[in-house]
């Protein structure tokens, strides 16, 4: 992935990514230090726009929605009209030009509305036209965004195939080169968001380029030849996504709607969807802080015992555990807003990580939130159960969980490997390299042994946290370090390692985002006047460091072998096999 590098000032060390950088010891606060602050003048935009997204979302009713499985094509103008359909699209195309910090933001306000919101919006800017504001050509901007800004159309992304669903890339749509330039497109795709409501959609295929098998992102436009759209999915929840089988029969694609180069097409799917998945984070911010919301005000009415349920110390547990994890990822989703902001190319770690943080804490939220209400919450009356529903989809889709642990832990793990290959290549056809790569390791080591990183950006009252995170990252780089060596190349299929790292990753970035934010509320508002902020910090980077060693001491204590011989053993009887009572 080609990045832009950041400068570390002192040292003259750049990195490309903050998280890849961690696991070779490395911490380049000046990616994540001082806070990203929002633009004071977006942020006016910016409440102006949630406002009327609020007024819109007020007026629609939900369920209704619901039964008719669609929001209504005349609500799609409308949020249109209100500029909620372009947020971050330039406004010489019609859009409002926001920051993805600013997008993020309202995004947030969707989510807090209701899910098939979000998600008819955010297929449609998230992923669905992304891939046109990033690759596009001056000449396809011109011609698809001010339609797309404006809600006169919808857009759609259309990776996923029957056989190719969290494998993205063994797709098996085919497009191929015609002597005109033009491709001709064949194949299926399935679960596709916004499906017949559609407009645009950036598909992707195999094709071949230069000779070799490579994909290509292609622009398709309703009432193309052959272009059909299919069945409607009867899903669980998000009832009013309008979710489709799309079928490609000979379509013939223009040259000057190919989007970006033929053969990046894979890079260009995984940019949007780095991108993307961002937007399950803020999303996720969103829709935790309408359950907590309403956690927060049933348990101050509701009287059991003589007393509020408020009091009790398992629902101040609950109530503070939303609280300090909705910090924590607010914090996380928002640095990694920032990260974008200010140029960093290579988010592809931060933004897996806010999607996988993000959508298990809002499903454990919900169910607390739940659980809260009691018997009440289990009623159709209440919206917990549409909730539940419409956010299960959230750890699947967007690249399923563990398949984004298992990307999130060996991306990081990609350099670490890449020095060690160096080691290993020490022999005696290529000496003098070979002094070069174990000098230069050894050297790296051995400063980071005397030396660990430290933060030292963080505001002084921090420090505990601050070298806590650094001594962590220093276990991480040993931990991945004598992961490689006992597996080597197969520490590919070592999942649940890679969970435990990919998880030890995200603790220490969720760390450095809360670090961040909090030093910046000591740094403005004084540090006697911010003690909740103070109990916020302390208590979520306590946590979250127990939760890093835990993870890290599991790699070599674990029962693993166990448990993996007792699903293996289950597979082969093909049932349970322990039955108390015979049937
Ligand atoms: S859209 C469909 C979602 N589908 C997926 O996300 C697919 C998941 N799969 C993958 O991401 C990839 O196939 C994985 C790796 C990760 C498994 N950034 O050899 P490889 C590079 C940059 O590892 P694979 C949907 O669900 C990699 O470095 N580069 O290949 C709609 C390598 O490059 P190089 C990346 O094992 C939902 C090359 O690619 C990335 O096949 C609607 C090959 O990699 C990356 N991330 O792939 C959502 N990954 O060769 C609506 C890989 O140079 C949103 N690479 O080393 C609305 C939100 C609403 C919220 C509401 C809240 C309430």
């Amino acid at each position: 992935m080609e990045s832009s590098v950041v400068e570390k000032p002192e040292s003259g060390k750049a990195a490309s990514s903050f998280a890849k950088s961690l696991l070779l010891g490395e911490i380049h606060e000046e990616m994540v230090f001082p806070w990203p602050e929002p633009d004071a003048e977006e942020q006016i935009k910016v409440r102006e726009l949630c406002a009327r997204a609020r007024a819109i979302g007020d007026s629609i009713d939900h369920r209704r929605v619901e039964e008719d499985r669609w929001i209504g094509d005349d609500r799609i103008r409308e949020l249109g009209d209100a500029g909620l359909c372009g947020l971050y699209v330039d406004e010489k195309y019609g859009g409002q030009g926001l920051s993805q910090t600013g997008y993020a933001r309202v995004f947030e306000t969707f989510a807090q509305i209701d899910g098939t919101l979000s998600i008819i919006l955010g297929v449609h800017q998230s992923i669905g036209y992304k891939g046109i504001v990033l690759f596009g050509t001056e000449e396809q901007k011109e011609r698809f965004l001010p339609d797309l800004a404006t809600g006169r159309k919808l857009a759609g992304f259309a990776l996923t195939e029957p056989e190719a669903g969290s494998d993205a890339y063994h797709l098996r749509s085919r497009a191929v080169l015609q002597p005109d330039g033009s491709w001709v497109l064949n194949g299926e795709k399935r679960y596709i968001g916004n499906g017949s409501k559609g407009d645009v959609f950036t598909a992707f295929a195999r094709a071949e380029v230069n000779g070799e098998d490579r994909h290509i992102a292609l622009i398709l436009e309703k009432g193309m030849d052959g272009f059909e759209v299919g069945e409607r999915y009867d899903t669980m929840g998000l009832r009013g996504n309008d979710l489709r089988r799309l079928y490609f029969n000979d379509v013939r694609v223009p040259p000057e709607n190919v989007l970006g180069e033929p053969g990046d097409g894979f890079r260009i799917a995984m940019s949007i969807l780095n991108n993307g998945r961002i937007g399950l984070g803020t999303g996720s911010v969103g829709a935790a802080k309408k359950l907590l919301d309403l956690t927060i005000d049933h348990t101050k009415e509701r009287r059991q015992f003589g007393q509020s349920l408020a009091e009790f110390e398992l629902v101040q547990e609950k109530i503070g555990w939303m609280v300090t994890y909705l910090f924590g990822l607010e914090s996380m989703a928002y640095l990694t807003c920032g990260l974008v902001d200010q140029g960093v190319e290579d988010y592809s770690l931060e933004s897996a990580i806010c999607k996988v943080s993000g959508t298990e804490f809002l499903w454990y939220a919900a169910n607390r939130a739940l659980q809260l209400r009691g018997g009440e919450g289990y009623m159709r009356t209440e919206p917990y159960e549409k909730i539940m529903r419409d956010i299960r989809i959230f750890p699947i889709f967007e690249g399923a969980n563990d398949v984004m642990r298992a990307f999130i832990a060996l991306s990081a793990m990609k350099p670490v490997g890449e020095r060690l290959s160096g080691l290993g290549e020490i022999g005696l056809n290529d000496p003098i390299r070979s002094i070069g790569v174990l000098a230069d390791y050894a050297a790296g080591r051995v400063k980071r042994e005397v030396r660990p990183e430290r933060i030292s950006m963080a505001h002084p009252e921090l420090s505990k946290h601050a070298d806590a995170v650094g001594d962590q990252v220093k276990e991480l780089t040993g931990a991945t370090e004598a992961l490689i060596r006992r597996h080597k190349k197969e520490v590919t299929m070592r999942q649940l390692a890679q969970k435990r790292l990919a998880d030890a990753v995200a603790d220490v970035y969720a760390q450095v985002a809360v670090l961040s934010r909090v030093s910046s509320i000591f740094e403005n508002d004084g540090v006697e006047p911010s003690g909740q902020e103070r109990y916020i910090a302390d208590t979520f980077c306590d946590r979250a460091a127990r939760r890093v060693r835990g993870n890290l001491n599991a790699l070599e204590h674990n029962d693993d072998e166990r448990m993996t011989a007792i699903a293996k053993l289950a597979s082969k009887r093909g049932a349970y096999g322990y039955a108390l009572f015979e049937d």
